[in-house]
């Protein structure tokens, strides 16, 4: 292990975002910045084997891999922090992982408050409060946002740790969080330094058969490299662990000057781009403030995504830094669409709309970063916010000046994304309502299972008992029942308010859906017949009357367009042996019987008091079944609108002499009058 450490500190590569503490605070750069008392010691590691979960969120490959993100993370902040250049990855075919780096080394000085032990021993067996060191010491914190390399150890059936510090090169053994040998010098180390972690996930805790992914670990590894343009990290898989069509390589180097800008591009390869170009940059640290990487692009045929990174550490539920971007690329294309005169067109765009298919890599360096939620996957620190839309609000405006054909590209692919998303409201609103109107339909309706108006009919009844005949006879899919109970509102007479009140109207209106007068919408009208089914007497012809009048009064459109039927239901049977036939009214009758009918022996005839008597079958047979039935439709007689709408406010009307004239007038032809 000895020949890994390599490289020398004079091999580091360019200027890094972030400066470490020590460096910062005390200007004096290397390993005599640390101080072991920084270690805040909380207690020893049993807590941690009792109850995983509460330290790495559960027991399973996520938590597995969660112990690897922990170690890289420590070398990573190494790197970022400018100590180290390069990281080495491996993964051995015994399951061993190990993560080693070119930095400082862990301090193994004594431990000023446990003088029996080195700082290394205190890092690895003992909980650290909030962060590896105490607030303000260290300048990036890395794992699992602040648990510690300890929980690593704790949930390890074997560790060891190898420094190379101060010449000298130290090595410690451990057994599921204790040490198994005392921290040893094994010899020296001339022109080498940094850390070696090499550690094996207890199977007690992840299970017999838990194992690192290879293509998990790489991505990992490769994803640090990229999101921090700075380091080198050095990839190597036994290839017994990959398969034979592994796209893993058993070997590998990542190094990205290009930092998030090669990471995207990467990611959206062989997208189409609403705009060719990438809007990509970075804002160094200034004074507190931490820095900020992104590179943004458009894509036109597919999903966008933002993945976020706080110090190099994923946040895959977003957090400040995440709204900081969002607020910033539409407030800066908003103002972009002012400045062209085009503020009237962008001012219905949200975030939403500018975040559609954007695909959006964002990393963030701060001090002491706060997670929040239960993996700690969403970044709650409220400076990020500023700090984000800050730099990119103004770095976005210089983009879209730059490059004016391409922001009118983005700015009218962001307003179209707009309008699609307000009609897609307006349809999910009129679905809503009907839906509600549905649910809202009256208690007596007895509807058709149908959804669609097409085909189906709704018949009009008088009286529950009507009703339940109707209910029997119909067919169900297509046939619905509402019955009305007596005689129904005269419309014509009616006043507004007695008609607005009337319980009976309400009902059928809200059966029928389509709505009245001025707001009647024939396209929402639920049904496509709606028959008028009565008894065939008089009392029966007066109910047709009144809802003729009422559909004529309140949904004309409903009769010009057709819609409108009366039932004819027969009056009399005429039974002769085994036959039986219908007769509509008296003169039907008489002609029957005038014919002798055909069958053999006396005929039987019988009246029907009304439908609700009817037995299932004939009423079926005789009105109700579309095959056999005879039905009447309402209609206006074309071009004589004025003299109908005369008529019907003669006989319908609130002026009872308006009818008695009519009756005089038609008085002398009456003669079948005297026949009941
Ligand atoms: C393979 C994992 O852990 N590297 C690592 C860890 C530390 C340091 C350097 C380090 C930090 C500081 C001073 C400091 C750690 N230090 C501590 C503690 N690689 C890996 N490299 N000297 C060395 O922050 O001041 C914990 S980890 F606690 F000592 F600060």
């Amino acid at each position: 292990m000895n020949d890994l450490f390599g490289a020398s500190p004079s091999q580091r590569g360019k200027p890094v975002p972030v400066k470490a503490k020590a460096t910062a605070r005390a200007g004096t750069p290397g390993e005599a910045d640390y101080t072991a008392a920084s270690i805040e010691v909380l207690e020893g590691l049993e807590p941690v084997r009792r109850r995983p979960g509460m330290f790495i969120g559960g027991t399973d490959a996520n938590a597995l891999h969660h112990l690897f993100a922990e170690v890289i993370d420590n070398a990573m902040d190494e790197a970022v922090a400018g100590h180290a250049t390069f990281i080495e990855v491996s993964l051995e075919e015994t399951g061993f992982l190990s993560v080693l780096d070119n930095g400082r080394g862990m301090p193994v000085d004594p431990h000023p408050k446990f003088p029996k032990k080195s700082a290394l021993e205190v890092i690895m067996t003992m909980l650290h409060a909030g962060g590896k060191f105490d607030s303000g010491a260290y300048e990036t914190s890395g794992g699992l946002h602040g648990v510690g390399v300890s929980v690593v150890n704790a949930l390890s059936e074997e560790l060891e740790v190898e420094v190379a510090r101060g010449q000298t090169l130290y090595r410690q053994s451990f057994a599921r969080g204790r040490p198994t040998s005392a921290l040893a010098t094994v010899g020296k180390a001339p022109n080498r330094r940094g850390t070696k972690v090499r550690f094996l996930p207890d199977p007690k805790i992840f299970g017999e058969k838990a194992r690192f992914d290879p293509a998990r670990v790489f991505k990992m590894a490769r994803s640090k490299a990229y999101l921090f343009g700075g380091v080198e990290i050095r990839w190597r898989c036994a290839p017994s662990l990959l398969g034979e069509a592994a796209k893993v390589p058993a070997e590998a180097v990542f190094h990205f000057p290009g930092g998030l800008k090669d990471y995207l591009a990467a990611d959206i390869e062989g997208e189409a781009l609403v705009a060719d170009q990438v809007f990509t940059g970075r804002v160094e640290k200034t004074g507190k403030h931490g820095s900020v990487e992104w590179a943004i692009a458009w894509l036109a045929g597919a999903d966008g995504f933002v993945h976020s990174y706080c110090n190099t550490i994923p946040t895959p539920d977003g957090g400040t830094h995440e709204a900081g971007l969002r607020t910033a690329l539409l407030r800066a294309l908003k103002d972009h669409a002012e400045r062209i005169g085009q503020a009237k067109r962008a001012n219905a765009l949200t975030t939403d709309d500018v975040m559609a298919g954007c695909a959006a890599l964002i990393s963030i360096f701060i001090r002491e970063p706060e997670f929040q939620g239960q993996n700690k996957g969403r970044l709650q620190t409220a400076e990020a916010a500023r700090l984000v839309d800050g730099a990119l609000r103004d770095a976005f405006d210089h983009w879209l000046a730059a490059a004016p054909s391409q922001a009118a590209r983005l700015l009218d692919w962001s307003i179209e994304r707009a309008e699609e998303r307000v009609r897609r409201r307006m349809e999910k609103d009129v679905a809503r309502k009907s839906a509600v109107r549905k649910l809202r339909l009256p208690g007596k309706l007895a509807d058709c299972t149908n959804s669609s108006a097409q085909g189906s009919e709704l018949f009009i009844v008088e009286g529950d008992s009507a009703g339940g005949s109707a209910k029997q006879a119909r067919d169900r899919a297509s046939q619905a029942v509402l019955p009305l109970r007596g005689k129904i509102l005269n419309v014509a007479s009616a006043t507004r308010d007695k008609l607005a009140q009337n319980q009976q109207l309400g009902d059928l209106m809200q059966a029928l859906g389509a709505g009245s007068g001025a707001q009647y919408r024939s396209q929402d009208l639920r049904y496509d017949k709606i028959i008028i089914m009565t008894d065939a007497d008089v009392d029966g012809a007066h109910i047709a009357s009144l809802l003729i009048t009422f559909f004529y009064r309140q949904t004309p459109q409903l009769i010009q367009e057709g819609h409108l039927y009366l039932a004819v239901p027969p009056l009399y049977r005429l039974t002769q042996g085994a036959k039986s036939v219908y007769a509509r009214d008296d003169a039907h009758k008489d002609q029957l019987l005038r014919s002798g009918f055909t069958g053999r022996g006396q005929i039987e005839v019988s009246r029907f008091k009304g439908l609700g008597e009817m037995p299932t079958r004939d009423l079926r047979e005789t009105t109700m079944d579309p095959a056999k039935r005879t039905l009447l439709r309402v209609a206006v007689v074309e071009g004589d609108s004025a003299s109908t709408a005369e008529t019907v406010e003669r006989l319908m009307g609130s002026k009872p002499e308006a009818r008695f004239a009519f009756i005089q007038e038609r008085a002398p032809k009456a003669v079948e009058l005297l026949d009941v």
